[in-house]
């Protein structure tokens, strides 16, 4: 291949399996499959694609189109039957493992004023991205936490957690964001009810903002082992604070804008072992360049309009709109207004591609790193 370019000798398939069907060689599948085997050969492109070609497509979930629905499973289902009153997001080409993309599960959580789900706690790692209501809580591990929109909220693999809405509040909506999907994948994945039903309130509330929130401090004698951040919730205010000051003395990344991620005070790592998550702030017109990485992408949108186009496909999104960029697509970011900033809150996988060595980024290089819209 010495004077071929790469391309060229990807195209000719130079080294990749090549064998047409003869009467001998179907016979000979036929026999191996009975064996419980078969011939690597004609497997081997499919299996070992030459980059990372996902089952999940880009898709958006409209809130306006949603909200209703989800309301009305209030009337429809008590917590006690449903255990988790939710109505999951499905991508097309994810049904078989209920994802919204990749090996993440997404789904729109309602609770009513007064109602207060069981206790649990399972293998697959979770968190809550709130979007409307008044009065919720959650309780994990003893430490209750009261929520508001745009609050961000951990409920690490292996706590006891439980939610409710407070009397006198008003129904609330929240996105819940699991990798249960990635679990199963794995076969990893253990569910336990608490024996109590409710887990007792066992420290002050909101102990854990007050404790881990300080900005560029923490407790002093302060010792945590867990392997997840012992900050749970990530509040909206301090978060939009940080990004606007941020802004003012960045350019921000070509790809994201002006992007911080949510991590543990106590390491500077991912809030989750297997669970990243950020928010990223788009300027009044701003509109990024497209990249590509591995790892699965959810986005909600906290704040503003604007648009993205992934692999091709333009998406134009709103408050609480929720739209995913499967592994290995380009996707670009747009901020519809010219005068307001936009936010995108994202979770993803990358603690987990990370930590394999997995992880891989690229620029698009063609088009002055725009993608051509396809219809
Ligand atoms: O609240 O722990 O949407 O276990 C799906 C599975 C929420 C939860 C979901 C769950 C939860």
């Amino acid at each position: 291949m010495a004077d071929q370019s790469y391309d060229q000798y990807r195209e000719e398939m130079i080294g990749r399996a090549n064998v047409a069907d003869t009467p001998e060689l179907v016979a000979y599948y036929e026999r191996l499959k009975q064996l419980g085997t078969g011939a690597l050969w004609t497997v081997a492109n499919k299996i070992e694609p030459w980059e990372p070609i996902s089952t999940s497509v880009p898709y958006l979930w409209r809130y306006k189109d949603l909200r209703d629905d989800v309301m009305k499973a209030l009337d429809l289902v008590t917590p006690e039957q449903a255990g988790r009153r939710v109505v999951y997001l499905e991508n097309p080409g994810r049904a078989d493992v209920v994802a919204a993309v990749g090996w993440l599960y997404s789904g729109l959580q309602v609770m009513g004023p007064g109602e207060l789900a069981s206790s649990h706690r399972h293998s697959a790692s979770a968190l809550r991205f709130i979007m409307e209501g008044e009065g919720a809580f959650t309780n994990v591990d003893g430490h209750k936490m009261t929520l508001g929109a745009n609050d961000f909220v951990l409920t690490p693999n292996g706590t006891w957690h439980e939610h409710g809405v407070a009397e006198g509040g008003t129904p609330c909506i929240w996105q819940d964001g699991l990798d249960i999907p990635l679990m199963n994948a794995l076969e990893a994945n253990f569910y336990e009810v608490h024996p109590d039903l409710q887990q007792a309130v066992s420290y002050p509330v909101d102990d854990s903002t007050a404790t881990w929130a300080g900005t560029g401090l923490r407790p002093a004698g302060m010792a945590w082992s867990k392997p997840y951040s012992p900050l749970f919730k990530y509040e909206w205010a301090p978060t939009y604070e940080a990004l606007t000051k941020y802004a003012r003395v960045t350019d921000g990344s070509p790809f994201d804008g002006v992007m911080m991620e949510y991590v543990n005070p106590h390491t500077g790592g991912p809030v989750m072992q297997t669970i990243g998550a950020s928010m990223q702030l788009l300027r009044p017109g701003e509109r990024t360049k497209a990249h590509r990485q591995t790892g699965s992408f959810v986005y909600q949108c906290a704040k503003g309009k604007g648009w993205s186009i992934i692999n091709g496909q333009r998406f134009d999104w709103q408050e609480r709109d929720i739209f995913v960029v499967p592994a290995w697509m380009y996707h670009e970011h747009a901020n519809a207004s010219d005068s307001e900033d936009a936010c995108l809150f994202t979770f993803n996988d990358l603690p987990v591609m990370r930590a394999l060595g997995l992880y891989r980024e690229e620029a698009l290089a063609e088009n002055g790193g725009h993608q051509p819209i396809l219809t």
